[in-house]
Parts: structure tokens; C-alpha cells; sequence
């Protein structure tokens, strides 16, 4: 039997739903999602299968126009996601349409050159009516050579099976890239640490999320076979750790009761959580915790 292997790079504006369409690609969720703009900040990879293919989707952060170190060092790690790919997949809202920020995109993947192959995905359709969408599609073929246009919506799942089957086909032969029960590639801890940062981002507001990183300290394995994790929470003020608290400490009592439900679900084991909140000042000027979030620190450099 031949078989397929190769990369898929789900690229977009923040919120575009390239999370959503990773998990449901894999059938598990393997990025984290939030109705927030920015929440995925590093290249995660979800591994799916069709036929005999396999699909390595590379879900990446969103593309803005960044301003601090930590902006830039997302925004190239999503260019550099959809530069390594085999098959690009642009992500559009169908609600927002053709926003500055996708003509910022559209430009860029002009620069990336020619000889790939790049397909648009019109999500959130169930937010639209058919004419807006069949416009939508006609102004973004217009203004750009896709070979292929899709409309999905990634949450309920229109679309996509016709998504996967055509990407299967373009992935070049080869052999699996992946051992076939493989689904992500991020070590376990990261995606732990990513769980709490996501019940963190849904229960703080405004800049908040965006001023805070998670990381794994310890990973205990006990004779019970349950397992004790500690993680950090670093803020960059001490009002923020004040915040992420909460009132007789019912903030952080909340984010890590839902995060290790969802650890315990994802692990299927039984997980004592324990988090610190520390005030680090300058933590999104630090080398490590980049590594630690799978960014590069360099790519931060303006
Ligand atoms: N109505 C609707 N909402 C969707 C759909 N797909 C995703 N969403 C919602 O859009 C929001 C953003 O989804 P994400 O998957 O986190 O988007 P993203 O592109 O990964 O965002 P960043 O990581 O910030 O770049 C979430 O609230 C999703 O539930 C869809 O097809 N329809
Ligand atoms: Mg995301």
C-alpha cells in the first residue's frame, strides 16, 4: 500500500478558529480554545488520518500585527509554520470577511512565493447566510489564486470531512510521519500547563491573560498511580497576581479545579494540581520562558 504523509499549516487572524478545526481534525483536543483573541501562542500538532493518509496539522497563533517581544515571536512562529508545510490553509471568518488584517495575510502569502499550495477555509458559516458567503468567496478568489475553497464551520463540524479528504489527496507519498495511535506531539506537560492557561484566559478579562505564561515545575508520579504537578503561574505585577487570586484566593481555586478535571479527563488518571502565582516582571523578556512555551526568544527580536 502507498501511503501519504505531510504537513498542514492552519493559518488565520486571531479568533479564526484554527484551534477548533486542529481538535476537530484530531477528534480530541489537543489546543486550547478560547472565544479571546491570541490564546494559542506556539505551533501545536495534531495528527489525523484519512484512508492512508496521514495529516499532521500544524495549528498555529494568530496573525496581527505584533508589538512586543512576545507578538513577534508568535507571528514568526506561524509564518515559519506555514513556510514548512506541504499544504497551507487559510482560515477566514465568514462573519468578519475580508478585514485588514486578512489583506495583511493575503499579502504575506504572496511573499512566501510560488509552488504551493494554499486553500481557503471560509469558517463560521453557521453564522452567515449562503449570499454572504458565496460573495465572501468570490472577493477572496478575486484578490487571491487558492486551489480550492472550502466553507466549513470547525465547531459543528460542516465541511470538514470534505476538508480532510481533499488534503489527504495532496499530501505527498510517503510514510507516516507518526506511530498510528499518535495524536499530538507536545510533551505532556506543555499541554498541562496550556489547560491551566487556558481556564486562566477564560476566567480573567481584558489584558490579563495576555500579561501571564504557565509552566510545568515538577511531575510526580506516585505508587498510586495518580500523579502531583506543579506549575507556575508568572504575572509581571503584583496587582495582577492579585487579580489571578482572586478575593480569598477563589480565582485560582476555580482555574485549577477546572483545569485538573480536564487534566484528569485528558490523562485518565487522577491528578493533584498544585499552582503558584509569582510576580516576574519581566518575564516575556526571558530567554527560558520562551523555550518553555515552544516559541523561539530570537524571533522576538524587532
Ligand atoms: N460560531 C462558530 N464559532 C466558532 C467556529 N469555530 C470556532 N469558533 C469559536 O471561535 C472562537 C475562537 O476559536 P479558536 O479555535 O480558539 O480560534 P484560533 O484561530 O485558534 O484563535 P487564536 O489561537 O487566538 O489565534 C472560539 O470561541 C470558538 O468556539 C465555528 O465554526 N462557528
Ligand atoms: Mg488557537
Amino acid at each position: 500500500m502507498t501511503t501519504r504523509a505531510g504537513f498542514v499549516a492552519l493559518i488565520g487572524e486571531p479568533n479564526a478558529g484554527k484551534s477548533t478545526l486542529t481538535n476537530r481534525m484530531v477528534g480530541a483536543k489537543v489546543s486550547i480554545v478560547t472565544h479571546k483573541v491570541q490564546t494559542t501562542r506556539a505551533r501545536i500538532r495534531g495528527v489525523a488520518l484519512e484512508g492512508d493518509a496521514q495529516l499532521v496539522f500544524v495549528d498555529t497563533p494568530g496573525l496581527f500585527t505584533p508589538r512586543r517581544r512576545l507578538d513577534r515571536a508568535m507571528v514568526a512562529a506561524a509564518w515559519g509554520g506555514a513556510a514548512d508545510a506541504d499544504v497551507i490553509v487559510l482560515l477566514v471568518e465568514a462573519h468578519r470577511g475580508i478585514t485588514e488584517g486578512v489583506e495583511r495575510i493575503l499579502d504575506g502569502l504572496g511573499d512566501l512565493g510560488q509552488g504551493r499550495t494554499i486553500a481557503l477555509a471560509i469558517n463560521k458559516i453557521d453564522r452567515v447566510k449562503a449570499e454572504v458567503l458565496l460573495a465572501l468567496s468570490q472577493s477572496l478568489n478575486e484578490r487571491f489564486t487558492f486551489a480550492k475553497t472550502f466553507m466549513i464551520s470547525a465547531e459543528r463540524g460542516y465541511g470538514v470531512d470534505d476538508l480532510r479528504e481533499w488534503l489527504a489527496g495532496e499530501m505527498p507519498e510517503g510514510p507516516w510521519l507518526y506511530p498510528e495511535d499518535q495524536i499530538a506531539d507536545l510533551p505532556l506537560r506543555m499541554i498541562a500547563a496550556e489547560i491551566t492557561r487556558e481556564k486562566l484566559t477564560l476566567r480573567l478579562h481584558q489584558e490579563l491573560p495576555y500579561q501571564l505564561t504557565v509552566e510545568t515545575e515538577k511531575w510526580e508520579e506516585r505508587k498510586d498511580g495518580s500523579a502531583r504537578i506543579d506549575q507556575v503561574v508568572y504575572v509581571s505585577r503584583d496587582g495582577h497576581k492579585g487579580i489571578v487570586l482572586g478575593k480569598r484566593g477563589e480565582t485560582i481555586k476555580a482555574v485549577s479545579q477546572a483545569a485538573r478535571q480536564e487534566l484528569e479527563d485528558f490523562l485518565g488518571r487522577r491528578i493533584h494540581l498544585f499552582l503558584q502565582v509569582k510576580v516576574r516582571e519581566n518575564w516575556q523578556e526571558e530567554a527560558e520562558r520562551y523555550s518553555e512555551m515552544g516559541l523561539d526568544f530570537r524571533d522576538g527580536n524587532s
